[in-house]
């Protein structure tokens, strides 16, 4: 079964959005508060321990109401459960998409094939929880005997972003082992990772779910060198204590020389950006052990549930899927901002960056057919209050619409209470701001309060003024937790995918991202061999003078 092709443009809902838009586009949002007093509480929805407002947002309830119209036309409902069904929804590639399967029950049944795959997902869980608590507890030692002390994750793409980000976003959990990641295939940043390191005591994970990534297979071998070094003593047998392997491609791990007890399996029906959940965490398991890991996959797990029963008002990838399609293809928003108020995740832009960009910036539909829409939205964030003496300007008072996302937590790690109530006070007042902005005659009445003249007022008041009306979503969670984290990152894979179905696009293959693998092994050939082949002049130019 594959996922029906509905031109999102010709439904009713879409139509009627469109005359929706119309009559609606000067609305201020602070207006619809001052007409109902009652809209955060219909515009919130509480699910577990997250807290969902989306009542600061340009929209009524006919809003919402058109916008899940539109879900159901495109038939969403059956969508989603083909996604969890395991049907080969990324159809360029012939493959089911189920990530979902990695964080299901030990009971639920995922047919692969006729297959039911969570007994070998079961299985690779239990080697991913002996080998890490092996190396945690010190069992595992290195080729002298000693205890491992550092792990690096050797990967890109999707075999870094995740792990990485969760390592980060857990540190809190961690426990005594120190974590490095090496992804881009620069020379630099591999020595100055080995520098700090002693190879007696380090652990490599080299995680590939091909195995013919060139970054991580260049940075895999120049480590593995450097591990062999003659200064080091070690022979070709202490490869197999210190180096494990995450991969589909078993064959060329053992050509690597990866001991089989370390090597963990995935399986082709877990794409890249979405693998994190499977030994592709390994370092995510090192880091903060089995029992975290497991509590990551579990909160996942209870978000799959409330995406796949909830009814779409209720629904929170829904709705936050919804909504944006609502900025991005009516209001023509190109970017949104996700603004987590907590430094542990400041990776987390970054990794949904290539999650949603690399599944939805596509633009051809499910036909093949070039569409004339906009697909996937620009993504981008960093920490507040960082952002806030940084690029906030722009959302305060630049030309340009960019709906955020706010990511706050009701109670902070170390349990530090004045510090929270700061940077929690300064994420509340910033979706007020963003909303009521500030008029000129509030302007001026805080003006007179100075010495300035009247003329100088009347000067100076237009550059302090802010227009407002700049849309927010207000995510409230109870703590950073290994399940609310999970629970977060799955609210956004199935934002992801109930925007692709909308769209009527593919998101789960990645094309852009293979042109980039093949184009730099022409290129390479180029520098390395005396003869450069056909380019345009400006190629041509640049390669000759890198050769010089
Ligand atoms: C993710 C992409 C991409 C991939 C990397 C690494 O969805 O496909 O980011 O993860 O290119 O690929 P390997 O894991 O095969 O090395």
């Amino acid at each position: 079964m594959a996922l029906q092709h509905i031109d999102p443009t010709t439904t009713n809902a879409w139509n009627k959005l469109e005359a929706h838009f119309e009559a609606t586009k000067n609305h201020q949002i602070k207006d619809y508060f001052n007409a109902n007093t009652d809209r955060s509480v219909a515009f919130t929805i509480i699910w577990n321990d997250f807290l969902v407002d989306f009542s600061k947002n340009n929209i009524s309830s006919e809003t919402i109401e058109l916008l899940l119209q539109l879900a159901n036309e495109v038939q969403l409902k059956d969508a989603i459960q083909q996604y969890f069904s395991g049907a080969l929804i990324n159809q360029t590639e012939g493959r089911a998409v189920l990530h979902t399967a990695l964080r299901a029950k030990k009971t639920d049944t995922v047919l692969v094939d006729g297959v039911n795959v969570i007994s070998e997902v079961y299985e690779v869980k239990s080697k991913i929880k002996a080998f890490t608590e092996a190396i945690i507890l010190g069992h595992k030692k290195g080729f002298t005997g000693k205890a491992f002390t550092d792990v690096v994750n050797i990967g890109i793409g999707g075999s870094d972003l995740g792990p990485a980000m969760v390592v980060e976003g857990l540190k809190y959990y961690s426990n005594h082992l120190k974590m490095h990641f090496v992804s881009n295939v620069d020379g630099d940043h591999v020595f100055e990772t080995l520098k700090h390191l002693n190879p007696e005591t380090t652990l490599f994970v080299v995680v590939s779910k091909t195995f013919t990534t060139q970054e991580t297979l260049s940075n895999a071998t120049t480590i593995k060198k450097w591990f062999l070094s003659k200064d080091f003593g070690t022979t070709q047998s202490d490869v197999a204590k210190h180096f494990a392997a995450v991969s589909t491609n078993t064959q060329k791990i053992s050509e690597f020389g990866i001991a089989a007890e370390n090597v963990f399996p995935m399986w082709d029906w877990v794409g890249g950006r979405f693998s994190l959940w499977s030994a592709v965490g390994l370092s995510i398991a090192l880091a903060v052990g089995f029992e975290n890991f497991d509590a990551l996959l579990e909160g996942a797990n209870e978000m799959d549930e409330h995406f796949k029963t909830a009814d779409f008002e209720q629904n929170i990838p829904v709705v936050l899927a919804m909504l944006s399609i609502w900025y991005n293809n009516f209001h023509g928003a190109e970017t949104e901002a996700i603004i987590p108020y907590t430094q542990y995740l400041s990776r987390f832009s970054a990794y949904l960056q290539q999650g949603i960009m690399e599944s939805n910036g596509k633009s051809v539909d499910r036909n093949g057919k070039t569409i004339n829409y906009q697909t996937g939205t620009i993504i981008w964030g960093e920490p507040g209050t960082n952002s806030q003496h940084a690029f906030f300007q722009l959302i305060h008072q630049g030309t340009k619409l960019i709906p955020t996302d706010f990511i706050g937590y009701k109670h902070s790690l170390y349990g530090e209470k004045d510090h929270h109530n700061k940077l929690m006070a300064n994420f509340f007042a910033q979706t007020e701001a963003l909303m009521n902005g500030k008029e000129a005659e509030e302007v001026k009445n805080e003006l007179s309060a100075t010495k300035m003249t009247a003329t100088e007022i009347e000067n100076l008041t237009p550059f302090k003024v802010f227009k407002g009306n700049n849309p927010t979503n207000t995510l409230l969670i109870d703590k950073l937790t290994p399940k609310s984290l999970g629970a977060l990152i799955a609210m956004y894979e199935h934002k992801i995918f109930v925007q692709g179905v909308v769209w009527n696009i593919f998101s789960y293959d990645q094309w852009g991202v293979e042109l980039g693998k093949q184009l730099a092994t022409t290129v390479l050939k180029d520098i390395e061999n005396s003869e450069i082949s056909k380019h345009d002049s400006s190629t041509l130019n640049l390669l000759h003078k890198f050769k010089i």
